[in-house]
C-alpha cells in the first residue's frame, strides 16, 4: 500500500473539513441515515476529506469515531494539512489542544473541551501516520486539496505510513533548493526590516519579497504539501497588502488549481472555506481572494465542472460562537453524496448540486 489508495466500490458520503465540531459531525452523520457504529441501511460509506483536528471544541471526539469507524471498514479517510501538521510536530494556530507550547496562546481565541492523555497521544498519532493522501477508483478522486498527476504519482511511490519522514525529506529538499541562490543573504537581510510577530494581527507587515519567495518555493516542491494545503502564487504588490489569514500575515493567495483540471475523472476536495451564502462581496484580498465568488455554493467547479469542494467552514464555527451568532450561520459541515451529487447538512438541509460536467465561464 502506498499513500494513493484504492476508494472501494458503492455509494459514498464525503464529509468535508471538520475541525474539532464534533457535535455539527454526529448531526451530520444521523441525518445521513448512518448508525453511531457507522452502519448504514443502504450499504452506504463514509470518506473524510481531512482536518478533523484544531480550533473547533473536540478534536479527539472526532478522530475517535474516525479511527473506530475506519477500523470497522464503514469509512477511509485522506489526510489533510492539519493533521500533517500534527505528525510533524509543527505547531500551529488552533493546535493548543494537542500541543503544550500553543495552549496559552490559542485559548485567547479558541475553547477546548478536553487534552489528550499520554496513551491518547500515543494511537492519536499512530492513527494519523497510516492514513493515505488520496482516494481513487474509475468514477472519483478524493484528495484534501490538490488532484494532480504529477504530484500524485510521485505520491503513489510513498510506503503508507511514511507520510512524515518523506514529508519531511521533501520539505529539506525544498528549503535546500529555495536557498541555493542569494535567498539566505536576502532573507537575512529583510529579517531587520520586520521583527515583529506575523502572527500578530493588530501589526500589519510591509510586503517582503524574500519572505514571500521563501514561503512560494516551501509551498510548490513538496508534492505532499501540495496535495495538503494547495496550490499558491505570490501576491503582486503592487495590487495587494500582505492579508491576515488562517492565524498569520500572508504574502501569497490560494490558486484555484481547478480551473486547469483537465481529466475526465471528477475530484472532490476539502480544505477551500467555501460558504452556503454566495459572498456578495469578495473578501478583499483574503488567502481564498474570490476563488468562489463566481460560484453559488452549491455549484461544480473548474475547467470541466467536475471539481467540488465540500468544505462549508464549520472550522470558523469558533468565531460565529464567540461572536454569539445564532441564526443565519456561514459555518457549515457537509457531506457530498456519490452518485447522487446532493449535499447533506449539518442541520439537515438537504440540497442537488449544479453545474456538474458543465465546463464554468472564464473568470472576467
Ligand atoms: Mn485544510
Amino acid at each position: 500500500m502506498s499513500l494513493v489508495q484504492p476508494l472501494p466500490e458503492g455509494p459514498l458520503d464525503i464529509v468535508g473539513d471538520i475541525h474539532g465540531e464534533f457535535d455539527a459531525l454526529v448531526s451530520l452523520l444521523g441525518h445521513l441515515g448512518y448508525d453511531r457504529d457507522g452502519n448504514h441501511p443502504a450499504g452506504r460509506r463514509v470518506v473524510f476529506l481531512g482536518d478533523f483536528v484544531d480550533r473547533g471544541p473536540d478534536s479527539i471526539a472526532v478522530l475517535e469515531l474516525a479511527r473506530r469507524w475506519i477500523g470497522a471498514g464503514r469509512a477511509l479517510a485522506v489526510l489533510g494539512n492539519h493533521e500533517v501538521n500534527l505528525l510533524r510536530e509543527d505547531a500551529k494556530d488552533g493546535s493548543g489542544w494537542f500541543f503544550d507550547e500553543r495552549l496559552d496562546r490559542d485559548l485567547r481565541k479558541y475553547t477546548f473541551a478536553r487534552r489528550p492523555q499520554p496513551h491518547e497521544r500515543t494511537w492519536i498519532i499512530e492513527f494519523l501516520s497510516g492514513l493515505p493522501v488520496a482516494l481513487e477508483r474509475d468514477d472519483l478522486r478524493v484528495v484534501h486539496a490538490v488532484w494532480n498527476d504529477t504530484l500524485v504519482d510521485r505520491a503513489r511511490t510513498v510506503p503508507a505510513c511514511h507520510v512524515r519522514a518523506q514529508y519531511d525529506a521533501w520539505e529539506e529538499i525544498a528549503l535546500r533548493e529555495a536557498t541555493a541562490g542569494d535567498l539566505r543573504r536576502r532573507l537575512d537581510e529583510e529579517s531587520g526590516l520586520w521583527t515583529h510577530d506575523l502572527e500578530d494581527p493588530q501589526r500589519q507587515p510591509p510586503f517582503l519579497p524574500a519572505l514571500a519567495e521563501l514561503e512560494y518555493s516551501k509551498q510548490m516542491t513538496n508534492p505532499l504539501k501540495v496535495m495538503t494545503s494547495g496550490a499558491e502564487a505570490i501576491i503582486d504588490p503592487g495590487v495587494a497588502q500582505p492579508f491576515y489569514s488562517g492565524g498569520k500575515w500572508r504574502f501569497v493567495r490560494r490558486l484555484g488549481w481547478w480551473d486547469e483540471y483537465a481529466d475526465d475523472v471528477p475530484v472532490i476536495v476539502g480544505h477551500y472555506w467555501r460558504t452556503v451564502r454566495r459572498r456578495t462581496v469578495p473578501p478583499e484580498g483574503s488567502f481564498n481572494q474570490d476563488l468562489f465568488s463566481e460560484l453559488s455554493p452549491n455549484e461544480w467547479h473548474g475547467l470541466r465542472g467536475n471539481v467540488f469542494c465540500v468544505d462549508f467552514s464549520v472550522g470558523a464555527k469558533w468565531k460565529e460562537r464567540s461572536d454569539g451568532v445564532t441564526t443565519g450561520t456561514n459555518a457549515r459541515l457537509a457531506a457530498l453524496r456519490w452518485p447522487e451529487r446532493t449535499l447533506m447538512f449539518d442541520d439537515g438541509h438537504a440540497q442537488a448540486t449544479e453545474g456538474f460536467l458543465v465546463a464554468c465561464e472564464p473568470r472576467g
